[in-house]
């Protein structure tokens, strides 16, 4: 009982983004940040030597999650509303960071660069071979991603940390979500969600020319 009570697949993570997505097109942020809570999870599985990551990763979760639940609630339901209400009401540091507290767009632009890795390191794992090195595939999604984002230093620590990562199998394995096929079949169904959510994200920002917020 108490291990089925503890099981966490990531289908159910993976499925969070999927409800994202209004008819409207809208980004909702609140399965938003359930899928990144979901995830953030996760990642703790994978052991300390990703803790760096996880820090950051919750920090951001946290701010987000304070002004969904803030006074500002209602402008914070989604992506939409928040990037009209923070540009409206001046909360945006658009070319450097001043005293302000970070802003929901500035925060979400790190989680949503974050997403393409995310997307990538699936992808790679969804179509790789038995014997594909987890290590290289994320490597490889995070330098076409997140690298050109960090300093050397963060770099660094990513790339030491990725040599850590389980087998392609094994990986597949903490998934829980079954046998590695079912696992690659999972990924195939859950990305085009992830895929459009990013989408949807990328073309909101670039619109309001956010895409470089410091
Ligand atoms: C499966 C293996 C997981 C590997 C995770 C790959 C991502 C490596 C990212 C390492 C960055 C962590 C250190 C913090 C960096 C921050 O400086 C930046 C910019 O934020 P700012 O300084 O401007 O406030 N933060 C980010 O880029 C957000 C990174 C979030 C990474 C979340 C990964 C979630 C992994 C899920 C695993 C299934």
């Amino acid at each position: 009982m108490a291990v089925e009570a503890d099981a966490f697949s990531l289908r159910e993570v993976l499925a969070a983004f999927q409800t994202c997505v209004t008819e409207q097109r809208e980004v909702l942020l609140g399965p938003y940040l359930r899928g990144w809570r979901g995830l953030i999870r996760f990642l703790h599985s994978l052991g300390a030597i990703f803790s760096f990551v996880s820090k950051d990763a919750v920090a951001k979760v946290q701010i987000m999650e304070n002004y969904c639940g803030g006074e500002q609630r209602e402008k914070y339901v989604s992506l939409q509303s928040m990037v009209e209400y923070e540009l409206a009401s001046g909360l945006v540091d658009l070319q450097k960071r001043s005293g302000r507290p970070d802003s929901g767009c500035r925060t979400v632009l790190r989680l949503h660069r974050a997403l393409r890795w995310l997307q990538l390191f699936l992808e790679g794992l969804r179509t790789g071979t038995e014997d594909s090195r987890t290590s290289v595939i994320c490597t490889d999604s995070y330098n076409a991603s997140l690298a050109a984002y960090h300093p050397w230093v963060i770099r660094k620590a990513a790339t030491v940390a990725f040599c850590a990562l389980p087998s392609r199998n094994a990986f597949l394995e903490i998934m829980n979500v079954g046998t590695a096929e079912e696992a690659v079949a999972m990924l195939g169904e859950a990305l085009p969600y992830i895929c459009d959510v990013y989408g949807i994200t990328q073309e909101l920002f670039a619109q309001h020319k956010l895409l470089d917020l410091p």
